[in-house]
């Protein structure tokens, strides 16, 4: 068992050097990992993310590792047993059904399979080629004769196939286009100056969060900003090949390069981006001053055709998301190249991807994208509307505690209750807390830097000794206050009163 699951992994190896050779290739467990991602269903996502918040690709990868080499090790099990076919099914199966989801892909080419030909080839002959071993073994072992009479394989020599097989492999690694690309697309990302803005915005406030802490900060850095995506991998993108087409309903399609993008007057906008499966008190929210081109601008340059209610931007990866045309109502929707003051970092959606204040990521915020169409809610859909959610995406009105922390022992001394709230695109006039039911304080705020930015919040609290259950929430500019409705994040995002107990000693 233990041989077949090794047999496997160096198959694995195998696959992920294969994949290497060309850059549009993907590895095997990159294609498996995509396609579990692209039929999951909206609650297993949900599911996935309340559990590993945004590492969920890390453990799904880490699931297919497992599954994989609990198949070897059955695989393994069968051939020293001397089932040699089952092993080959147990193999075969997942080569072909593997192979099947790299072909389910968007663009695939029928050579993209070759990585998992490849693995699954590799795997069986390390089996082969283990069981051999284990069988001149065990003759060995009993046989004193046939072991005088076998050739001696000496340490140096073991030694030297081992290094030459890494060797190769390091070789194939390095010269392959996978590697190449990324490297060169990395240089150019890094060499190609970000322009500056045609209207910037006036320089940032000072951040209160450097006074309080536990209070996340006005600005959240790219590092920090979370990530969520279908693909397992980031796509690899030259931004020399790059191209953003403008088409669908139009009477003047538009096509773009990156240079043509960046030569445009550009603009800063200070926005939160929420993802909709963000829980009551989540962490799937950011803020951060984007850099980018108008997108009104860009559709009417395109002029739109009378029945068009749709602008669905899509990326190569499969991925697309739609909102309604009529929300392009003057708010600064983007297309943003700039992250504050960054080139649009790989993960966030190098070289290019859209932003669209006060909506949820899912319908509005595609990364890498390379196409706009201009469509029809009745004949097609982003991602995400087939799988359960809704087809608008508003981000719903909300109010975070970030300090203390939920569960957390606080001294009975003077501190502050802090957090953010965000209720675009009215914006924030007012946060309030309410401590074990009495009457609800007011919060102080921190800088507006736009209608769709989060406001942070803060009150003074000088605790006395006892388990405190802390509730906050927001009002808006228009004197709405924060819904207490609880909903889940299905269909179309939290909202709720957030909560939190702590204990005062
Ligand atoms: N190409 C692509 N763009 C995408 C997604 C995706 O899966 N693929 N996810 C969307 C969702 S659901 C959200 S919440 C935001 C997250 O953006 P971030 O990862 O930069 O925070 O990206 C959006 N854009
Ligand atoms: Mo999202």
């Amino acid at each position: 068992m233990v041989l077949g699951a090794i047999a496997i992994l160096v198959g694995i190896f195998a696959g992920e050097i294969a994949s290497n050779l060309h850059s549009a290739w993907h590895t095997p467990v990159d294609s498996l990992g995509s396609w579990i991602i692209s039929v999951i269903p909206h609650w297993g996502e949900s599911l996935a993310i309340s559990l590993f918040g945004d590492h969920d690709k890390g453990y799904l990868v880490a699931i297919i590792l497992i599954a994989a080499v609990a198949a070897g090790a059955i695989a393994g099990k069968y051939w020293l047993a001397g089932k040699k076919q089952i092993a080959f099914y147990v193999v075969g199966i997942e080569t072909v059904c593997g192979s099947a989801t790299t072909l389910a892909r968007p663009h695939s080419s029928v050579f993209a399979v070759i990585p998992w030909l490849v693995s699954g080839a590799s795997a069986l002959l390390a089996m082969k080629f283990f069981a051999q071993r284990k069988h001149d073994r065990e003759i060995v072992d009993t046989n004193e004769e046939v072991s005088a009479a076998l050739p001696e394989v000496s340490r140096r020599q073991a030694l030297a196939l081992g290094g030459s097989a890494l060797g190769l492999g390091a070789f194939m690694l390095l010269t392959g286009q996978g590697v190449k690309t990324r490297t060169l697309n990395a240089i150019k990302r890094l060499a190609i100056p970000l322009p500056k803005a045609t209207t910037p915005l006036p320089a940032l406030p000072a951040d209160p969060a450097a006074g309080i802490p536990g209070l996340s900060s006005l600005i959240t850095d790219n590092a920090n900003f979370y990530q969520i995506d279908t693909a397992i991998n980031a796509p690899e993108i030259d931004p020399e090949q790059w191209r953003l087409s403008i088409t669908g309903m139009v009477s003047n399609p538009i096509t773009l390069t990156y240079q043509e993008l960046l030569s445009r007057p550009l603009f800063e906008l200070d926005d939160t981006m929420s993802c909709v499966s963000n829980p009551v008190g989540g962490p799937l929210i950011g803020n951060a001053r984007w850099l980018g081109c108008r997108l009104d601008d860009l559709i009417r340059e395109a002029k739109p055709l009378s029945g068009a209610d749709q602008i669905l931007s899509s990326s190569d990866d499969g991925f697309a998301a739609g909102f309604p045309l009529s929300a392009l109502d003057g708010r600064g929707a983007m297309i943003a190249v700039g992250m504050n003051g960054q080139t649009l970092p790989v993960k966030h959606g190098y070289p290019a991807r859209v932003i669209v204040p006060g909506l949820y990521g899912y319908v509005s915020a595609t990364k890498w994208v390379t196409k706009i169409e201009l469509t029809k809610f009745a004949q097609q859909q982003g991602f995400w509307i087939s799988r359960g959610w809704s087809q608008l995406g508003p981000i719903k009105m909300e109010s975070r505690i970030d300090t203390p922390q939920d569960g957390a022992g606080v001294k009975s001394e003077p501190t502050y209750i802090a957090g953010v709230a965000w209720a675009p695109d009215a914006g924030i006039s007012g946060v309030q807390l309410q401590i074990n039911g009495e009457p609800w304080m007011d919060a102080q705020l921190g800088p507006e830097l736009s209608g769709t930015s989060w406001r942070q919040w803060w009150l003074p609290w000088s605790p006395t000794p006892g388990q405190k259950k802390i509730t906050v929430r927001a009002i808006d500019k228009s004197g709405s206050i924060q819904p207490q409705t609880i909903a889940d994040v299905a269909p179309n995002g939290a909202s709720g009163w957030h909560q939190i107990v702590v204990d005062v000693n």
